[in-house]
């Protein structure tokens, strides 16, 4: 069965760049509602711990250091298909691979700096849901 939410993070250098508000009337207009959101400064240890599955890559440092860079937005979406879609609506990891029209075809300035995460599997999705926002307002997001 697919669930149908899903965690997005608009990230440090879309605020920095003043996208957010783009990114998320783009993620509106392709079906998807906010359930819950917050704008954050990640430290250390939280994006450490968000992205620990990358911990041995030779990137992981310097992601860490982008994404405690400044503020970012975490948020609930909700919509039909809500984890495939978005990956579709994100686009590829790389900007310079993404489909046109993809938000990071759009707004992102590189593989690194790239504007935007959302959950790859519903799974990650229910976790990474549970990372930013508690019981209490994931109840209330229902
Ligand atoms: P994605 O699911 O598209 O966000 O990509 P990954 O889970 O593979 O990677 C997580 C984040 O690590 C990316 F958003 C950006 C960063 N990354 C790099 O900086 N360099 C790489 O070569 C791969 C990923």
């Amino acid at each position: 069965m697919t669930s149908d939410r899903t965690l997005t993070i608009v990230k440090p250098d879309a605020f920095a760049r003043g996208l957010a508000g783009q990114i998320i009337g783009h993620l509106e207009r392709a079906g998807f509602r906010i359930a819950s959101a917050r704008v954050l400064h990640l430290s250390d240890a939280e994006a450490g711990a968000f992205y620990a599955v990358h911990r041995e890559r030779p990137f992981y440092g310097s992601l860490v250091a982008f994404m405690t860079s400044g503020p970012c937005m975490p948020l609930v979406l909700t919509r039909a298909d809500a984890v495939a879609t978005l990956r579709q609506v994100i686009g590829a990891t790389d900007p310079k691979e993404a489909a046109p029209g993809t938000v990071r075809k759009l707004f992102a300035e590189s593989k690194e700096r790239n504007a935007i995460h959302a959950s790859d599997s519903d799974d990650n999705a229910a976790r990474e849901e549970r990372f930013f926002f508690s019981e209490t307002e994931l109840l209330r997001a229902l």
